[in-house]
C-alpha cells in the first residue's frame, strides 16, 4: 500500500439547508468539515490509502470536531499539532439550484496559519510516495507559504512526486499580482500542475487548455505533466513524454453543490496514481469522483468508497 502526504487548513463549513436564500438570510445550517487539503485526505482515506495529514488545530469546538473526524477516516494524526492559543477557522456555505454557491470565511489568524514549519522536519519521507499541495496553505499566511515551500523541497530532497492545485482564493492574497507570481512560482516546483481552465486564465491569461499546459511545461523542469481541469467537459492532458489527451467527463443530472469538486478530482487522480495506473486512467477516475463530490451538500460526503467508485464508473 502507498503513503500519501498534504497539508492544510481543516476548517468546520456551515451549509445552509435551504436553496436559494442569501447567506445572511438563511436560518438553518448543518455542520460539516472542510478545508481543501482535508476534503483530499478524507478521499484518499476512503478509498485505503495510508494518509497522512499535515496541520495545526485549536483546542475549541471545531477543532476537536475535525480531530474526531480525522481519526475517524483512519487519517494519521501524528503530525497535527494542537495550538490552544489560537483558534480553528470556519466557514459559511449557501445552497444553489444552479451555479456555485457563495461562500464567507471566518479563518483569519487560525492555529493553521501560524502553522511552525519545524514539524515538517519530522516527517519520515522515506514512507512517502506522494505529496499534495495547493495554492491555499500559501496564501493563508506567511507560516503557509514558508510550510508550503519547505514541503517542496524535502520532496525534492526526497525525490517524492508532488501535486499542485492553484485552488485560487483571491480574498486570501494581499493583491492579484502577488497571487499570480507566488502561485506560478510554486508550480514551478511541481510534478504534477493541476490548474482549472478558470485558473489558468487567470494565471497565465489564455482559456486554450493546450496553452495552459504549455505554459505549466515550459516554465519549469520538474514538472513533467499538466492536466487542465474542464468541469463537466472532463479535463485535458498534456505531459513531457508526448502525451496531448483530453479525458471527457461525467454528465450529472442533479447538482447539489460544487464545492469539494476540485478536491474530489485530486482524490481520484491521487488514488489512480499510487495504485499504478495509466495517468489517462487517473484521470478518468479524477472526472468520476469529480462528478461525485458535486451531488451532496458537503464538501467531501459525496466521495465514494472503492465499491461505490467502481459502479460509478461501470453505470456511467
Ligand atoms: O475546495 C473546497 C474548499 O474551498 C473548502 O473546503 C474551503 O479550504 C477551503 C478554502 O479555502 O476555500
Amino acid at each position: 500500500m502507498k503513503n500519501f502526504l498534504t497539508i492544510g487548513e481543516p476548517m468546520a463549513v456551515f451549509s445552509a439547508d435551504q436553496a436559494d436564500v442569501e447567506l445572511a438570510d438563511a436560518q438553518h445550517f448543518t455542520k460539516y468539515i472542510a478545508g481543501a487539503e482535508l476534503n483530499v485526505a478524507i478521499g484518499l482515506a476512503r478509498l485505503q490509502h495510508r494518509v497522512e495529514y499535515v496541520t495545526a488545530l485549536g483546542n475549541d469546538p471545531f477543532g476537536v470536531t475535525i480531530q474526531n473526524e480525522i481519526k475517524a477516516n483512519q487519517i494519521s494524526t501524528q503530525y497535527v499539532e494542537i495550538m490552544p492559543e489560537y483558534w480553528t477557522g470556519f466557514y459559511l456555505k449557501q445552497r444553489v439550484t444552479t451555479g456555485d454557491p457563495a461562500v464567507y470565511f471566518y479563518r483569519q489568524n487560525s492555529a493553521a496559519a501560524h502553522f511552525d514549519s519545524d514539524m515538517l522536519d519530522k516527517v519520515d519521507y522515506q514512507k512517502i510516495d506522494l505529496i499534495h499541495l495547493t495554492g491555499i496553505m500559501a496564501a493563508i499566511s506567511d507560516n503557509g507559504l514558508t510550510a508550503v515551500k519547505r514541503l517542496f523541497e524535502k520532496a525534492h530532497e526526497n525525490q517524492i512526486s508532488t501535486t499542485f492545485d492553484p485552488n485560487i482564493r483571491k480574498p486570501l492574497w494581499a493583491s492579484e499580482t502577488e497571487m499570480i507570481m507566488t502561485l506560478n512560482s510554486l508550480a514551478k516546483e511541481a510534478t504534477i500542475v493541476l490548474p482549472g481552465i478558470n485558473e489558468g486564465e487567470i494565471l497565465m491569461g489564455s482559456r486554450d487548455p493546450e496553452q495552459i499546459a504549455d505554459f505549466y511545461l515550459n516554465q519549469s523542469n520538474h514538472t513533467q505533466t499538466a492536466i487542465v481541469k474542464l468541469g463537466p467537459a472532463g479535463a485535458y492532458i498534456k505531459n513531457k513524454t508526448g502525451l496531448n489527451t483530453t479525458v471527457t467527463g461525467y454528465s450529472v443530472r442533479h447538482v447539489v453543490d460544487t464545492v469539494g469538486a476540485g478536491d474530489g478530482f485530486a482524490v481520484g487522480l491521487i488514488s489512480g496514481l499510487l495504485d499504478e495506473q495509466p495517468i489517462e486512467s487517473a484521470v478518468k477516475r479524477a472526472c468520476a469522483i469529480g462528478a461525485l463530490a458535486v451531488q451532496s451538500a458537503g464538501d467531501s460526503e459525496g466521495y465514494p468508497d472503492n465499491e461505490q467508485l467502481e459502479q460509478f464508473m461501470e453505470e456511467n
